[in-house]
């Protein structure tokens, strides 16, 4: 089907916080953005919340449990190569279990996860991801 035809997608990705300081990234094995480090997420499910959304993938992902679920913000995310279109809704969370290390449950699709410092990120960034940080959001909490 053409691109007239199809709508965008909806997708809900994590800002995991450890320490007020740190993020969960995986470094992505996908057609998609292959290679890039990118949050925790995926599709949105027929009669989902966001935030059990958030939960269901991460679960999936990372074997990690996650509470303090809160919307930050959403874009609009154009993949003209590989057309491909998405509203993509970023949460964010802290960890229940907050020494419990994440696990690679996807590693078909991710190549591992670990904890990165805001002002350290590794690179490549998935683009969406790329464009937030240079656009100069932050996902922590303010007091
Ligand atoms: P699912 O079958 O588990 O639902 O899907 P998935 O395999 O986990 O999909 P995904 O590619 O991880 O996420 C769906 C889309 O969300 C992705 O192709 C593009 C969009 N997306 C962004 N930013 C990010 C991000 O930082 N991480 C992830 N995982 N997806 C993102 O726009
Ligand atoms: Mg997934
Ligand atoms: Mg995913």
């Amino acid at each position: 089907p053409g691109s007239s035809s199809r709508a965008p997608r909806v997708a809900v990705v994590v800002y995991v916080l450890k320490d007020n300081t740190k993020v969960l990234l995986g470094r992505r094995r996908s057609s998609r953005g292959d290679s890039t480090f990118a949050l925790p997420g995926g599709h949105l499910e027929f009669g989902e919340s966001f935030e059990e959304c958030a939960g269901r993938e991460m679960m999936e992902e990372t074997g990690l449990a996650i509470h303090n679920i809160e919307l930050l913000t959403v874009t609009n995310n154009v993949f003209s190569d590989d057309n491909a279109h998405y509203e993509t809704v970023f949460m964010r969370a802290t960890c229940v279990n907050p020494e419990e290390p994440p696990r690679n449950m996807e590693p078909d699709k991710c190549h591992g996860w670990d904890w990165y410092r805001w002002d350290n990120l590794p690179q490549p960034l998935f683009h969406p991801l790329q464009k937030m940080v240079q656009d100069g959001f932050t996902p922590f909490y303010t007091t």
